[in-house]
């Protein structure tokens, strides 16, 4: 063996060594590339040490070259070894710095909306009435001369069209002065026997106080079939006042209204004095006639009341306005 062939085996050897020193130390991925292209690259370790081979003769250049060959091999499978060993390092160490705490309590409270007490107040009225029976209804608030008057007994002519001044538009048509009109569309549209209760805001041409607004809100309920009487009127505003306010005296005092016939105002106890809950009475024939129903056969009572009233006296709210003004600081109390 010539000392040139010797010299070249240990240097082979001595590249493999190191390399394979090089391939256990390095901890990224760039590094492992530094190691590759100094052991392995175009102008690298091995083929230095390959340069030197013309000094070899023709026998032993196939030895060194095998063994070029082994190492080169060896080398490429450790770096891949290496890799896969850094990637999954890599993995784990964003898995464990991107680790988040479910249970960690939130760092800014999200801002909790309520419901307003207008709404409050007329969810807790349908609860009651839908469980007596009634169908919940709503309709256009912007309604025709015939819905919001004609249809209810008020011809233009009528007295009672001064009790209400009422909002016109533009077009001849009127924002509703009452949900009244729901209930006339729902007969045209449906055939007794029939309950419903009709929520939803209306208009006056008010002028603005504490105790008045031009627009509110209002809850009409309406019962149709054969053989109703003052006394189911009665049983059903009883029964409904006791399970708003609990047990209290009710009083019917007798009033008037185009569209009802007798007609009476409710007055609720409520802190020892007399509450007025809304006007109600027997449907009047003629509202009947407008709608098609035979008013010899068919009859049916109604019932209507403000809500701003019902949650003044609940939440003791001494100014109507404050249900319209958006005060955060009036609606963070509900
Ligand atoms: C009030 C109280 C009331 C009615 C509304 C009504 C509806 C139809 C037929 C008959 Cl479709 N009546 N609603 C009845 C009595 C009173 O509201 O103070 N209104 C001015």
């Amino acid at each position: 063996m010539t000392a040139d062939l010797d010299n070249l085996k240990s240097q082979l050897q001595s590249l493999a060594d190191n390399a394979e020193q090089a391939v256990t130390e390095v901890q990224t991925a760039e590094q492992l590339e530094q190691v590759r292209v100094e052991y392995l690259g175009k102008k690298g370790v091995l083929s230095q040490i390959l340069g030197a081979m013309g000094k070899l003769s023709a026998d032993e250049r196939p030895q060194v070259g095998a063994i070029a060959n082994q190492i080169k091999q060896s080398l490429q499978t450790q770096l891949e070894d290496r890799k896969i060993v850094l990637q999954k390092a890599e993995i784990n160490r964003r898995l464990e710095a991107e680790t988040i705490d479910v249970t960690m309590p939130g760092v800014i409270r999200a801002p909790q909306g309520r419901v307003h007490p207008i709404q409050g107040t007329i969810d807790r009225v349908l609860d009651i009435l839908v469980g007596l029976g009634f169908t919940v209804a709503q309709g256009p608030e912007i309604e025709t001369d015939y819905y919001n008057f004609e249809a209810l007994n008020t011809p233009a002519d009528h007295p009672a069209r001064d009790m209400q001044d009422t909002l016109y538009l533009s077009d001849g048509k009127l924002l509703r002065t009452q949900t009244s009109s729901v209930q006339i569309r729902y007969m045209e549209a449906n055939e007794p026997p029939l309950r419903i209760v009709c929520p939803g805001r209306v208009y006056r041409k008010d002028d603005i106080d504490a105790t008045h607004s031009p627009v509110f809100h209002q809850i009409e309920l309406l019962a149709v079939e054969e053989g109703l009487t003052f006394g189911d009127l009665k049983g059903t505003v009883t029964t409904f006042v006791e399970e708003l306010f609990g047990e209290r005296e009710v009083r019917f005092r007798p009033s008037y209204f185009p569209f009802t016939e007798p007609s009476a105002e409710v007055d609720v106890q409520w802190n020892g004095r007399w509450l007025e809950l809304g006007g109600c009475g027997m449907v009047d024939p003629n509202v009947f006639k407008a709608v098609g129903y035979d008013p010899e056969t068919i009859t049916g009572f109604a019932w209507g009341f403000g809500i701003e009233r019902i949650a003044m006296v609940m939440h003791q709210i001494d100014d109507i306005r404050r249900f319209f003004s958006s005060d955060l600081r009036f609606l963070q109390q509900f």
